[in-house]
């Protein structure tokens, strides 16, 4: 009978896992053969992606200008269709054009830019804290207000970074997929959607760099210095939000992912809560088994 109870209760709580995974869309991650962005989950996403739109428009007409300059002089300017050429050296009206049309773009594109940056890097009143450390190869958590600390590790690991059986497994207990191979680590950074989040970066080896796309942010955790930066995810864009490791940190570089799971303030609030208890990382919405069951 107890060992009924025990197995409804294991049943129980990898039901709670894969619920969660399924509620839980998979939004921040590489598409094959795509081209753009991730879609983005923050203010700071969209503004980054609003300005490579706006800076590309302005270098392809540079582009298409300097390239049709140039097809003018191969086809007016060759020693057949001129054979003689002009020889005068200096032409003010054009030297002031030159120099002052492209100040005029580079302010252009500063004004827009430079708030970008700046909103970047001011970081705002912290409503989560997470420190992120980076160690050879893997990812260290902290959350120093709630006393909770863990560390995340690529799934696969266990398995010499190989997508063997037991690699497809682990994916698939975790509610992945094998295509999130390389991705997908065993714990995650869990944070509430619609709440700035500043996370501290630093590294605790060599320098290895903290990133998720869709949240248009990187940082370098570099040794013996602490870095900042912030981020809110919309609310409403609750989901799971990949990122990797993005400097060349040693021989497996490739293999320390980064997994966040954005979720809503109640979800937050219970994982705190029961991974508190628990005194290491609990999945997010998974059932945790009472002692004593
Ligand atoms: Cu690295």
């Amino acid at each position: 009978m107890r060992f009924i109870t025990s197995l409804s209760s294991l049943a129980a709580l990898f039901a709670g896992k894969a619920a969660f995974a399924q509620d839980l869309p998979i939004i921040g991650t590489p598409v094959d053969g795509a081209l753009g962005f991730q879609p983005a989950a923050t203010e700071l996403a969209r503004d980054i992606q609003w300005l490579d739109g706006m800076v590309l428009i302005i270098i392809t007409a540079i582009t298409i200008f300097v390239l049709a300059l140039l097809l003018l002089c191969i086809l007016r300017f060759n020693q057949k269709a001129n054979p003689v050429p002009a020889s005068f050296t200096h032409n003010q009206p054009i030297e002031v054009a030159w120099t002052l049309i492209p100040i005029v773009i580079l302010v252009f594109i500063g004004a827009f830019s430079l708030p970008v940056l700046f909103k970047q890097q001011e970081i705002p009143e912290a409503e989560v804290f997470i420190k992120a450390t980076g160690y050879q190869w893997y990812w260290g958590y902290e959350y120093p207000d709630e006393g909770i600390e863990f560390e995340g590790y690529m799934i696969g690991v266990d398995s010499g970074n190989q997508l063997t059986p037991e690699t497809s497994q682990q994916l698939a207990d975790a509610g992945y997929t094998d295509e999130h191979f390389l991705l997908a680590t065993d714990t995650s950074v869990v944070i509430p959607t619609g709440k700035v989040v500043v996370v501290q970066v630093t590294g605790a080896d060599v320098i290895h760099a903290w990133t998720i796309p869709a949240f248009g942010v990187k940082q370098d955790a570099v040794p013996g210095r602490l870095a900042e930066m912030w981020f809110e995810v919309d609310e409403g864009q609750e989901g799971i939000y990949f990122g990797q490791c993005s400097e060349l940190c040693g021989l497996s570089h490739a293999y320390m992912p980064i997994t966040v799971k954005a979720v809503t303030q109640a979800e937050y609030d219970a994982w705190v809560a029961e991974t508190k208890v628990a005194g290491a990382y609990v999945e997010p919405g998974a059932v945790r088994v009472a002692s004593g069951d």
